[in-house]
């Protein structure tokens, strides 16, 4: 790979190269946005309606090449085969939900204080929003940004992790045939072309990394941007003496070691609460009863890490957490196969304060916590720098109730794994997690437009 190339390779068989682009320089991205800008004023000011049905054909179109998309999603980015038809689905219902969004209200009206006036606050789209999207959600993620900054009046120009540029590629190409000229569009590299692109829109949306989200929320404000960043987390289950055992060992292993744990939104810390051998051990048989492998055999839960960059940090984890004085209960080694698989770890008594126990791996490996009562478990979940999701498994809901508002999270789902996103609700987290407002749902419109407040007076008699 040539360095004014970038190229993404299947995880599962690195020899096999899935897509090669050429790298935007600085000049490529300004092309991309002013092409955009030209082609949003247009679109924002004509018919809602006409938005509506671009975005209902986009829906169609994927619909009907489902099956398409949701191979190379296995094949360049490692995802098992059921999540990836998953995915794609969730990919139509967003495009669909953010068609009929186009439609509802854009604004308020307000009591004039003369009683005559139209005092009004309405809602303008920014122009052209810059995507900066990670490889683990490639057509979700792209798609819970793009359909509400287009439903809402915007240009947009994505910038896709080079990991899963074959994935942005064929949403651009979808989306160029239902959307006007240049409206849309997408731009190869990694960080330099983050950077130029954020250097030129008018709004930024990222998700990946703390670190990067916050130079991309660092570089915007600079500029008087809007920036919304969505970034890591360390999330918890706090499983509760009353909980129902095997449901919530077979939850908490899917959302730990789902698509070999590589989700913002993955359980890493499972913090049992009164005497932790039951639950641990059928935690430990939920985790080996899990299918590892060939991410395209519809069995498969855990497929490879997406590099073999990835697959040694894991690696390096498991060996930090044993040094640290963690024995491995399920796992802790790579997996032998040609492809960077590494095996479902779960690892037991480490300190809350462990690395493992405090910063994200972003691989498929978490840590069995015990606690003495609720009050020590609400500690040790709070007491990361992140605050994305939670989730506490009990029968008894008043007590459910009541940890809502002792949480630091942005969702609580109670009986319910940490992963897994409604896009008809408000998704994002608290502390490093998340810089900006919510994404998705009715939310979704607070970023992607701005307010005018609007008062218009009569001439009088
Ligand atoms: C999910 O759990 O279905 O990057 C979505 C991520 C999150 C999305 C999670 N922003 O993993």
């Amino acid at each position: 790979m040539s360095s004014d190339t970038v190229e993404s390779r299947s995880p599962q068989d690195p020899d096999e190269v899935v897509q090669v682009l050429p790298v935007a320089d600085r000049s490529a991205v300004s092309r991309a946005v002013d092409a955009a800008r030209d082609a949003a004023r247009g679109w924002a000011s004509g018919s809602a309606l006409n938005r509506t049905q671009a975005l209902t054909a986009a829906a169609d179109q994927l619909a009907a090449q489902s099956e398409r998309f949701a191979d190379l999603m296995v094949r360049e980015v490692g995802k098992p085969a059921g999540e990836a038809a998953g995915e794609v689905a969730r990919g139509v219902g967003i495009l669909r939900y953010f068609a009929q969004q186009a439609l509802d209200p854009d604004g308020q009206t307000y009591p004039a204080p003369d009683g005559a006036s139209l005092l009004m606050a309405r809602r303008y789209p920014h122009g052209v929003v810059g995507l900066i999207t990670p490889w683990n959600f490639p057509l979700a993620i792209p798609l819970w940004k793009a359909a509400p900054a287009l439903a809402f009046g915007n240009g947009v120009v994505l910038k896709p992790s080079p990991y899963a540029i074959g994935c942005a590629l064929e949403l651009d190409n979808l989306l160029d045939g239902v959307l006007p000229n240049g409206l849309f569009s997408m731009v190869a590299g990694g960080a330099e072309a983050g950077e130029a692109l954020v250097d030129s829109v008018d709004a930024v949306s990222f998700t990946g990394s703390v670190d990067v989200g916050r130079q991309v929320a660092l570089a915007a404000t600079g500029r008087h941007i809007p920036v919304q960043a969505e970034m890591g987390g360390q999330n918890a289950s706090l499983v509760l003496p009353d909980a129902d055992r095997d449901a919530a060992a077979a939850s908490v292993a899917a959302a730990a070691m789902g698509y070999a744990g590589q989700k913002c939104t993955a359980t890493s810390r499972v913090i049992v609460v009164g005497n932790p051998e039951p639950f641990t051990e059928a935690l430990a048989d939920a985790v080996r009863g899990l299918g590892v492998g060939d991410p395209g055999d519809a069995d498969t839960v855990v497929g490879p890490v997406i590099t073999e960059d990835a697959r040694r940090k894991v690696l390096d984890a498991a060996e930090k957490a044993r040094v640290d004085g963690g024995s491995f209960l399920t796992g802790g080694r790579a997996g032998d196969a040609h492809g960077h698989f590494v095996e479902p770890t779960l690892v037991t008594g480490l300190s809350p304060d462990a690395e493992l126990a405090r910063e994200e791996v972003f691989g498929p490996i978490a840590t069995v916590l015990p606690a003495r009562d609720v009050d020590e478990a609400v500690e040790i979940s709070n007491g990361v720098r992140y605050g994305l999701v939670t989730s506490v498994f009990t029968r008894d809901l008043d007590r459910a109730l009541e940890l809502v508002g002792r949480l630091d999270t942005g969702m609580l789902k109670v009986n319910a794994p940490t992963s897994g996103v409604d896009f008809h609700a408000p998704f994002g987290g608290e502390k490093a997690s998340s810089i900006g407002p919510r994404e998705q749902g009715k939310a979704a419109r607070d970023f992607y437009t701005s307010t005018r407040t609007i008062t218009m007076s009569p001439l009088g008699a």
